[in-house]
């Protein structure tokens, strides 16, 4: 399958999506997030499949929402037709999808990287939400999963003044899991996700599902969640296998059921 803002490849179990409108630093735009849907969709339904790494360039990993596109659009063509709802599809993506973030992730981009997973960052990484300046504000969850992030202090400041955050300080503030030199990155992301695609994919969605669980719901009842999935993972074949591969000292044989 070929897409026309996206470039996507398989290698092993891991599913390599590169952002490609490069004249435009991978602004978003609507054929971006049909190809992206598109994509995470098809990667989703492939058992062969275990994990997603999504990168830019080396410039950009995205520099947000594409401001052409929405130049002249009014309030009835984004709340009449719910414009950007199609980005909570992307971020509902049930296998694990790693951010691999060199440059600038700014708006849109922001937003994209941290409805992955979780980020790798190059040491050139730049993140921000600077909607302000263009008398908006972010529009696809930006102020929530920032806040969430980095906290209310840094996540407002970075709203209303629109600052860009360097890698170091994205790390500080645990918007992002590790900082990586901007030319090994994508080997990085790639072992990592390497790396997740060989647990056995039941625990892989499950562990996925818990962690997720904690933003969205009170510890009493996040702790029971994961409780529940927990016992659920005891009627897996591959929690059999994974415990006596242990024993046995031995690598275990997912079969994912
Ligand atoms: N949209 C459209 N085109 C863009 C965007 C963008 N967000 N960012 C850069 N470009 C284009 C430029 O217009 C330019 O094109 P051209 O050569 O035709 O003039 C090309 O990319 C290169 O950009 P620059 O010349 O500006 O490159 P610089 O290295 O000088 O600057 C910056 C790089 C600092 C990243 C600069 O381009 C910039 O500030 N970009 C805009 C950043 C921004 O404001 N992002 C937020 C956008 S709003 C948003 O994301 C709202 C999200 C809400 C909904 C999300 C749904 C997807």
């Amino acid at each position: 399958m070929t897409y026309e803002t996206i470039l996507v490849e398989q290698r092993g179990r891991v599913t390599l999506v590169t952002l490609n409108r490069p004249k435009a630093l991978n602004a978003l735009n609507a054929q971006v997030l049909a190809d992206l849907n598109a994509a995470m969709a098809a990667f989703d339904a492939d058992a062969g499949q275990g994990c997603a790494v999504v990168t830019g360039s080396e410039k950009a990993f995205a520099a947000g929402a594409d401001i052409k596109e929405m130049q002249a659009m009014g309030f009835a063509d984004m709340y009449g037709t719910n414009h950007f709802a199609g980005w909570e599809v992307f971020a509902r993506t049930r296998k694990p999808v790693i951010a691999a973030v060199a440059g600038y992730a700014l708006g849109g981009g922001c937003e994209l990287a941290m409805m992955c997973d979780f980020i790798l960052a190059a040491d050139s990484a730049k993140f921000g939400q600077p909607e302000i300046k263009l008398a908006v504000t972010p529009g696809m969850g930006g102020s929530q999963r920032l806040a969430h992030a980095v906290g209310k202090a840094k996540a407002m400041e970075m709203c209303l003044t629109g600052r860009m955050m360097d890698a170091e300080e994205a790390e500080r503030a645990g918007l992002v899991a590790r900082i990586v030199p901007a030319a090994d990155l994508l080997d990085d992301a790639m072992k990592t996700a390497a790396t997740i695609a060989g647990m056995a994919p039941l625990a892989v969605l499950a562990n996925k599902e818990m962690v997720n669980a904690a933003f969205e719901m009170p510890l009493a009842q996040g702790v029971q969640f994961e409780r529940r999935l927990f016992n659920g993972i005891f009627g897996s074949e591959d929690q059999k296998e994974g415990m006596a591969a242990f024993v046995e000292k031995r690598a275990g044989d997912w079969k994912g059921r």
